[in-house]
């Protein structure tokens, strides 16, 4: 049953035989809550039963039932180079060749902190971990542990995974299931989350007047691809690291989407504001389980065995996903990849801003380099409350057009795109004259 969209069923999926995808469906809701393994998967807010995956190569990926799609989910951002990448595949294998896991020091994980530290040099020191929950979950103790103090805020709208203190007021599948924060997270210390609305620099000036000296940190998606695509207005980050500095509290940039996907040096080097701390995942794992918090060597060293402050992890830093991550940063360092990336991007953003003038949508296309979304109005989405203004059910039936036309979109008005190595022409082509039909099929639903 949709949530959100009413009633946008599988009826309207005439030309899609899911029959298959529906079959395995039925046995993992048996299995897995939803069926699923992450809720943002279970196509909740679009309707439906989601297609069953079964094999992805460069830009398309192909689902139980043999149809095609071209993908723009790219497993939620981290296959910036496509799917099976030939570079990332050898790596793999060749690391698992030489054991899968070992729980000790070994030199993949060097080699990666390595390429990370010259890509962001705020990134001193780093640890690795398995995902970008255990980053920002890791990065608010010690910033707590670091400042001594016990409140952090965080921007209505933002995701940073599901660490107790960050299920408030968050985006992506909470706010795609309309949950207004998560049962089960003790009051006791979501008292200690206070948050604040995107983009609204006087607003945290006066919380920070009325609370600066208990505030640890501010954690922020510096470009927020949790609801849409909604980039930090022209000074915005300045103004919360000046509000940071004079209060003593650490700025920390949940760069887990962002890095390597708005920049090679993520939106630290592309809004030239340094965070105190530094929180990655997706991209940096190559589609292999890895996330990674670091910053300033004075805060990091509170880690342990170093420091006081313990976090920890079995699996942290695998040979495998070291050499996936590896891999694909070796590969986004080369030369001109960022400016083909930039070209992809921008031709899909045009011929999508064509499509919604072409058929008088009111839509807009936001995105900053290899992230965008699509927002049922015209007007500027600058916050949370901006992009939850347009009805539900307008994304809900243009994402059902769009996977009948063999189109694959996040499941969510409030997801990023992601555009990677992979899209050729074809694929951009492609995708924008399905979008005409699909805003079509908007449009005549009124
Ligand atoms: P993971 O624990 O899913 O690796 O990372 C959590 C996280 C942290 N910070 C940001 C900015 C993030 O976007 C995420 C995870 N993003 C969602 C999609 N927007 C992952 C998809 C899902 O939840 O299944």
């Amino acid at each position: 049953m949709c949530i959100e969209c009413g009633d946008v069923q599988d009826k309207d999926l005439a030309m899609i035989d899911l029959q298959e995808s529906r079959r395995v469906m039925a046995r993992a809701r048996e299995l897995m809550p939803g069926g699923v393994n992450s809720p943002a998967r279970a196509f909740s807010s679009v309707g439906g039963d989601p297609p069953v995956l079964v094999r992805g190569k460069g830009a398309r990926v192909w689902d139980a039932d043999g149809n095609e799609y071209i993908d723009w989910v790219a497993s939620w951002g981290p296959l910036i180079l496509g799917h099976a990448a030939p570079d990332v595949v050898e790596a793999v294998c060749a690391a698992a060749r030489d054991g899968t896991s070992f729980g000790a020091p070994t030199v993949r994980e060097v080699r990666l902190a390595e390429l990370i530290r010259r890509t962001m040099p705020s990134m001193e020191k780093m640890r690795m971990v398995s995902s970008g929950t255990e980053a920002t979950m890791s990065a608010l103790r010690l910033a707590r542990a670091a400042t001594g103090r016990d409140e952090v805020v965080k921007l209505d709208g933002c995701f940073h995974g599901h660490g107790d203190s960050l299920l408030v007021k968050a985006g992506s599948g909470v706010e795609t299931l309309g949950l207004p924060d998560s049962p089960g997270v003790p009051t006791g210390l979501a008292k200690h989350t206070l948050t604040l609305p995107f983009n609204d620099l006087s607003a945290a000036e006066a919380l920070f007047r009325e609370r600066g000296g208990r505030i640890a940190a501010v954690i922020l998606e510096p470009v927020v691809g949790n609801m849409g695509c909604i980039p930090p207005r022209e000074g915005y980050l300045q103004g919360l690291r000046r509000i940071c500095d004079y209060h003593g509290a650490l700025l920390i940039f949940d760069e887990v989407m962002t890095g390597y996907r708005v920049a090679l040096g993520g939106a630290q080097a592309r809004y030239g504001v340094r965070p105190d701390l530094t929180t990655l995942g997706k991209v940096v794992g190559g589609g292999l389980p890895v996330g990674v918090y670091g910053g300033r060597s004075e805060i990091m060293d509170e880690v342990a065995p170093e420091g006081p402050v313990y976090q920890a992890g079995t699996l942290s830093g695998n040979p495998l996903a070291m050499a996936a991550g590896i891999a694909t940063l070796e590969r986004l360092s080369r030369e001109g990849v960022y400016e083909s990336l930039e070209l992809t991007a921008s031709e899909l953003e045009k011929g999508l801003d064509d499509a919604i003038e072409s058929t008088g949508t009111d839509a807009r296309i936001q995105r900053v380099g290899t992230m965008l979304a699509v927002y049922f109005r015209r007007e500027p989405v600058w916050n949370a409350e901006d992009a939850r203004a347009p009805e539900p059910e307008k994304f809900a039936r243009f994402h059902r057009a769009m996977l009948e036309g063999g189109v694959y979109l996040p499941p969510s008005r409030v997801e990023s795109w992601f555009v990677g190595m992979a899209h050729d022409e074809e694929a951009v082509s492609q995708t924008v004259s399905v979008a005409r039909a699909g805003f079509e099929v908007v449009n005549s639903a009124g």
